[in-house]
């Protein structure tokens, strides 16, 4: 018998959409590796790399990085990644950075996250990050167990430079302009599946349903 084929999933959704929220409760179920290129670049930028100072003036401003830095980033991660299912969250972000992943990977299944804009304004206000791991808590979502502190390590909580609302604005209107066209890109390839709703604790058990079916196909979950 052949061996299962790995399993590549890609999550796509607005800022604030819950991409990392459902990506890591889909990571944990489904045992994927869980690559966010959003946290892989903020990782940089905390390091000082000279990838990560070229990065931060695009982020802080809320403007995509460009396609290049981006792409060396994420496919050199995928080069660690490859006998390991994984679930890229926030890459490809373009047409461009969609078609140069389709070169070198033919993902499995896309998952895209339709919440409103009004949904997502409201709850970027009440987000922390712990930015090294990248975990994520809400006031009132998903509070840490003490105010202000990562649950696993203990570090100070701090809230993300470009969750300002005037930038959550700017990444809304670049995403409707250069990501939200990569739908069409995964329709026609007949692999996206779309999933609406204002919250992730319904969308989830959608979304795992929905997977539970599939990925057994491919000798899951791993
Ligand atoms: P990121 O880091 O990829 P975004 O803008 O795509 O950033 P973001 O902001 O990380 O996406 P998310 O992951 O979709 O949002 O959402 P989340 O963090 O899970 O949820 C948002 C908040 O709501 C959290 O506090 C969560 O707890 C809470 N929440 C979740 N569900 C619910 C719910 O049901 N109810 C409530 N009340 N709360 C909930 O990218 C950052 C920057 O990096 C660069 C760009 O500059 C980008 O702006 N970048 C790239 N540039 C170019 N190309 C790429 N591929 C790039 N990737 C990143
Ligand atoms: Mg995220």
């Amino acid at each position: 018998m052949a061996a299962p084929r790995m399993f590549k999933l890609c999550l796509l959704g607005a800022p604030g959409s819950g991409k990392g929220t459902i990506a890591s409760r889909i990571a944990r179920d489904f045992k994927l590796k869980h690559l966010a290129s959003g946290d892989l670049l903020r990782a940089q930028v905390l390091s000082k790399t000279e990838l990560g100072n070229s990065a931060n003036q695009f982020m802080q401003a809320g403007k995509l990085v460009p396609d290049e830095l981006v792409v060396g980033l994420m496919l050199a991660e995928l080069t660690k990644v490859r006998t390991t299912p994984w679930i890229l969250d926030g890459f490809p972000r373009t047409r461009e950075q969609a078609e140069v992943l389709h070169k070198e990977e033919k993902l499995d299944f896309v998952v895209s996250l339709e919440v409103p804009d009004d949904v997502i304004i409201d709850r970027i206000k009440g987000r922390w990050t712990h930015l090294p791991s990248g975990r994520i808590y809400h006031t009132e979502f998903k509070p840490p167990e003490v105010p202000g502190k990562d649950d696993i390590t203990g570090d100070d909580l701090v809230q993300r430079e470009d969750d300002k609302p005037e930038s959550v604005r700017k990444r809304l209107e670049m995403y409707r302009a250069k990501t939200h066209p990569l739908k069409e890109f995964y329709d026609v390839l007949g692999i996206l599946r779309v999933f609406h709703g204002t919250e992730s604790n319904v969308i989830y058990p959608r979304v795992h349903n929905f997977l539970k079916d599939l990925i057994p196909a491919y000798g899951g979950p791993f």
